[in-house]
Formats: C-alpha cells, structure tokens, sequence
C-alpha cells in the first residue's frame, strides 16, 4: 500500500483515505471513539489495575524518537530487565511495555484522539502494551486481546508539570523526522499518569490502532482524570517537531490524531459510577 498521514500533512492521504489503503480502517470495531458519558456501562468487574515497574526508573537508556507521525519512547527493557507491565483491571492476563507515544493539536485546535462528551482535549497520551502470550507486535495484531493501550488525555494548567522535562526537554533532539535521542535521565513511568487515586476511574472498551493497518486488537483503557500540562510545554511539541520532509519546507507536527470512529454495536464501559 502508499503511505498514510494526517490531513495537516497531505488531506489526500488523511484519514479519511486510511481504507483506500487497509480495509480494516473500515471495520465495525475501530479506534478512537467519543465516549459519551450519557451511555456508559458500569462493570463491576473493572477493578484497579495492577502496575508492574511503573515505579521504578527502568535500568538502560530511554530513547526517545520522532517517527515521522508521532513522539514515541521505546519502553522495551533489555533481556533479563524487570518487565515493565499492567494486569488486573478486567484484562485478561499479563501485558507487556511496548512504547508510549503522544497525539496532540495545533495552537488553534485540541488534539486528543479520544472525545468525552463530543469534547476533544489538548493532547493525549498512549501506553501501549502487549499480551505476554504473543511474542511480536505482529502475532498480537491477529488478536482481538493481543494488545492494550492506555489512554490519558491532558489538560491546560497553570503551572508546569515537571514530570514531563525530560521528554520535552529531547524533542529539540529530534526535530525532524527519524531523528531519536537517548534522553538525559530515566523516570518512574508511573509519574506521567493521572494521580495515583484516581487511577481506579477509567473507561473501557474493544478497539484498534489508532493508525494503520487499524488491527482489532486492542483492548482500550482510557482514565477519566486527564494529566495537567502547562500551555508552554504543550506548545513545545506543536511547535518543536515536524512532519518528514516533502516539499521545500519541513512542515510542523501537529494535529496528529485520527477523529472519531463509528461506535457501532460497541458498549463503553465504566470502572465506577
Ligand atoms: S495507537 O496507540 O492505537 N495510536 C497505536 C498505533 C500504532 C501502533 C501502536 C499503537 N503500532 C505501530 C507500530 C509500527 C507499525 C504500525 C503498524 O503499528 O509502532 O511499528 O508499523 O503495524
Ligand atoms: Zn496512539
């Protein structure tokens, strides 16, 4: 197939062409979704997730890479490094760290990939994990448990999130697109996420990648509490990064997410009332 973007790179291969090019962008059980909080489902058996090596800065260096349609850091440990995991939570086994990645805006528009109530936020960031039993990203796609992402949106704050700098302090690094960067220092995964009581609050729901090939695969988790940033660090990815390269100027990053799909015969589910 060609190549895949956003409407603020190319409109001609947005994501309204995603199923020109893999007719599974088209399917019934795609990704994101606006969650409307008016049809929600309580299930009583979405209990607090359990997070493994989400507390510890992992070992090695992270790298941190512009891979032309996002901001990605690689979460995958050296062999015999503690894994880095999620359980528990209603999902069914133990899934692994793959990467983390971000989808965000413009300075004149929102940019989450997931919409509550019709409403987009500024950013939103994924954690995307893989089911132990599989052994590649490839064998997981064929799955409709093979993969779970977590969802955390973002929203303005006064004041700075410090916990964000050393991933915003590498994308002057990696400005253009395939550049990567080892970042300076290692952090506990945990601080990026939502206050840790607040974590037992979260929407559930079976989706797929967000980007193609769109596989059914993923069992979606999306907390409620978004992460508080501040309009400067949110400005330095919108305005720090750029598209690869096509015509005679490099062309910023933003506006990065895929709006949302038909919900379908699909029910939202909610962790609490
Ligand atoms: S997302 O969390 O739904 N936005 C998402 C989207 C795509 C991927 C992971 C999470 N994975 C990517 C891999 C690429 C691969 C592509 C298509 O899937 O990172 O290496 O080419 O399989
Ligand atoms: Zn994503």
């Amino acid at each position: 197939g060609g190549q895949w973007c956003y409407d603020s790179q190319d409109p001609k291969c947005g994501p309204s062409h995603w199923k020109e090019l893999k007719a599974t962008c088209g399917g019934d059980k795609q990704s994101p979704v606006n969650i409307d909080r008016r049809w929600l489902q309580r299930d009583g058996g979405l209990g607090d997730i359990i997070f493994e090596g989400y507390d510890q800065a992992p070992p090695g260096k992270w790298r941190l890479l512009n891979d032309g349609h996002t901001v990605m850091l690689s979460l995958e440990s050296e062999p015999g490094a503690e894994h880095i995991a999620i359980s528990g939570g209603g999902l069914p086994g133990r899934y692994r760290a793959l990467q983390l990645h971000f989808h965000w805006g413009s300075p004149s528009r929102n940019g989450s990939e997931h919409t509550v109530d019709g409403q987009q936020l500024p950013m939103e960031l994924h954690i995307v994990h893989i089911n132990v039993k599989y052994r590649t990203l490839g064998e997981a796609k064929g799955h409709p448990s093979g993969l779970a992402v977590l969802g955390c949106f973002f929203q303005v704050s006064e004041a700075a999130n410090s916990n964000y700098n050393t991933i915003i302090g590498g994308l002057r690094n990696i400005s253009h697109a395939g550049q990567a960067v080892d970042l300076a220092s290692t952090f506990r995964l945990g601080t990026l996420l939502p206050h840790i009581a607040q974590l037992s609050r979260y929407y559930r729901y079976q989706g797929s990648l967000t980007t193609p090939d769109c596989s059914e695969a993923v069992i979606w988790t999306v907390f409620e509490e978004p992460v508080g940033i501040s309009r400067e660090q949110l400005q330095a990815f919108v305005s720090t990064v750029h598209f690869p390269a096509s015509g005679a100027a490099p062309l910023k990053m933003t506006n990065n997410f895929r709006p949302p799909q038909p919900l379908r015969s699909r029910k939202v589910f909610s962790s609490r009332d």
